[in-house]
């Protein structure tokens, strides 16, 4: 049957098992999505639109896949807000697929801003369909790299939609994807490296989440007898009620970077970002690193074994070596354990009081507490902004599954975590989905929050008050880092509840530190109604978190 590519694009969306596509129009497959039955959920800008996308490839760790539309071709209006969505998803390695107007033949270097080189620049591949009859070669290419190797965002530009194909001359067929296993010769290499170490650390990244490894990473801890650390981004892939859990960030995640004489990286780039640690001292220690992608290894450190393949497939080759190694009984045990918890408890000792805090204004601790107090940890997602919702809720928020918590931000992008929220709501309508929030991620948010009133959404944002980007301006902390650039109108000019409240929201404004839980309690209850609720928390100023180490 002949059918136009716009239609081609839905239906083979449907085979891909995509149940919904995000957008803010216009884009020209659009309509085609409509009239096949593929339901849109219509972000307030392009941005939102890539990220929303974006945040539903990384809580379901790409399957399914988040797909997005956005406006392209000569008129790139759309394409131009789109592109910081992204270089984000980009940043992060998230594998989303972006759909948008190709520029047509016939109308190419008509415009000053350059479609192609943008989209090539943060993409993992950049797709033009310069031929109808192309399109399933296309669309089985993108899902190719979408489910297989190093995640990353997809592009196909669609300058034709019109174009006319014959559907049964290359039937599609959908893609599985394909994972690999590391050569076994590396695999007993990294086991006796480990053997003939004293102080190994297991360094878990995001890969672990993208492999669905979590139970393997477990279990191969348990038999290496070997501390855990989690990046930000994976963050929830080592239950952090495990006795062999160190930490994201904190005192005693600076003492085991320090200390170990092995580092095992899992799933992790390895690279020290803004926002992850780097390995003190890495030329005085052995570096086992197990990637997806050989473009990370020795790219910061001399790596003394690499295993390159799914970190499933990895985890699982090493828990075997290692109990061939050692006749099932794994590394001896010695007192691992017991120093773990010592470190911890020192660690985490100053972040206990503030999480009791009485103050006024409330201390942001006491709100993290609450939630904690509040939230089923198995049955709830939490996100963070960039700021110090971010640093600080990975300092001390506990969370036991992935994805229990998203952490993100290779560098940060204000104002993610409105479209991560929303995204774990339609993933899991059954949990509590909340975003944390200070005024600077908020402003981003804003024109955005009326997707979740429209879709029904029983979302939660919980706004940490505290008038300014805590940390950039003098304080009890010292100078800040940006004292000309710290101060937005505060919460005692601009009352934020009444701002969102007029919109819909189940809105509170909360001053008493006693009314944190039950605040929170009563924003659940409208989000079980269907309501999203925005709650402001009147907070101090309280640049405290624990640091990245080895910057
Ligand atoms: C798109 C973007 N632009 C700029 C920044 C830099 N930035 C990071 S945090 C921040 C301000 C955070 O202040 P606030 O939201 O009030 O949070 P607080 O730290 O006070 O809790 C800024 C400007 C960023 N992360 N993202
Ligand atoms: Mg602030």
């Amino acid at each position: 049957m002949t059918i136009n590519v716009a239609t081609g694009v839905a239906r083979i969306l449907k085979q891909e098992g995509i149940k919904w596509v995000s957008t803010f129009p216009v884009c020209h497959v659009n309509n085609a999505l409509g009239q096949e039955g593929v339901p849109m959920v219509m972000m307030r800008d392009d941005r939102y639109a890539v990220a929303l996308a974006d945040a539903y490839s990384r809580i379901n760790a790409g399957n399914p896949i988040g797909v997005c539309t956005f406006q392209g071709g000569v008129n790139a209006a759309g394409l131009q807000v789109a592109y910081a969505g992204m270089a984000q998803a980009f940043e992060d390695g998230s594998p989303v697929l972006c759909i948008t107007d190709g520029v047509p033949i016939g109308a190419t270097e008509n415009s000053q801003f350059d479609v192609t080189s943008s989209m090539k620049s943060v993409s993992k591949w950049y797709g033009y369909v310069d031929k109808p009859e192309r399109l399933p070669e296309f669309m089985r290419r993108a899902f190719t790299m979408l489910r297989s190797g190093s995640p990353g965002p997809v592009v196909l530009a669609i300058p034709d939609p019109t174009g006319l194909y014959d559907e049964t001359a290359d039937p599609y067929i959908p893609v599985k994807g394909w994972k690999s296993a590391p050569n076994p010769e590396d695999v007993t290499k990294a086991i006796e490296l480990l053997l003939n170490a004293k102080d190994p650390l297991i360094y878990a990244g995001e890969g672990v989440i993208y492999a669905g490894a979590s139970a393997e990473l477990k279990s191969f801890a348990e038999m290496a007898n070997a501390p855990v650390i989690s990046t930000l981004k994976a963050k929830g892939a080592f239950p952090e009620n495990h006795p062999l859990f160190v930490g994201v960030r904190g005192d005693q995640v600076d003492h085991y970077l320090e200390k170990s004489d092995l580092i095992l990286a899992i799933g992790s780039s390895l690279s020290p970002g803004r926002f992850s640690h780097g390995i003190p001292n890495a030329v005085n220690k052995t570096i086992i690193h197990c990637t997806v992608d050989e473009l990370h290894v020795n790219k910061s450190y001399p790596t003394a074994a690499a295993l390159i393949g799914d970190a499933r497939f990895s985890l699982q080759a090493l828990e075997k070596e290692l109990s061939d190694k050692t006749s099932g009984n794994g590394r001896a045990l010695g007192n691992v354990v017991a120093e773990v918890k010592t470190a911890r408890d020192s660690a985490m000792a100053q972040y206990r009081e503030v999480m009791a805090s009485t103050d006024k204004p409330i201390n942001p601790y006491r709100v993290y507490a609450g939630l904690m107090e509040v939230l089923d940890p198995n049955k709830s997602f939490v996100t963070h902004e960039s700021g110090n919702t971010r640093d600080q809720l990975s300092t001390v928020y506990e969370t036991l599954v992935p994805r229990g918590f998203l952490g993100w931000g290779n560098v940060s992008s204000l104002g993610f975590s409105l479209a991560a929220t929303i995204a774990a709501k339609i993933s899991f309508p059954e949990k509590h989905c909340i975003a944390v929030t200070g005024e600077a991620g908020l402003g981003y948010m804003l024109g955005n929050l009326e997707v979740a009133l429209r879709e029904k959404l029983g979302i939660t944002v919980v706004h940490v008050s505290n008038g300014g980007f805590a940390g950039y301006g003098p304080g009890f902390w010292g100078d800040g880092h940006d004292p000309f650039t710290y101060k937005v109108t505060g919460n005692d000019e601009i009352d934020m509840s009444n701002v969102i409240g007029a919109l819909g929201y189940h809105t509170e404004r909360v001053t008493e530190p006693s009314e944190v839980g039950p605040a929170l309690k009563r924003a659940l209850a409208a989000n079980d109604s269907g309501q999203p609720a925005y709650i402001e928390f009147i907070c101090s100023q309280y640049p405290i978190y624990g640091r990245w180490v080895g910057r």
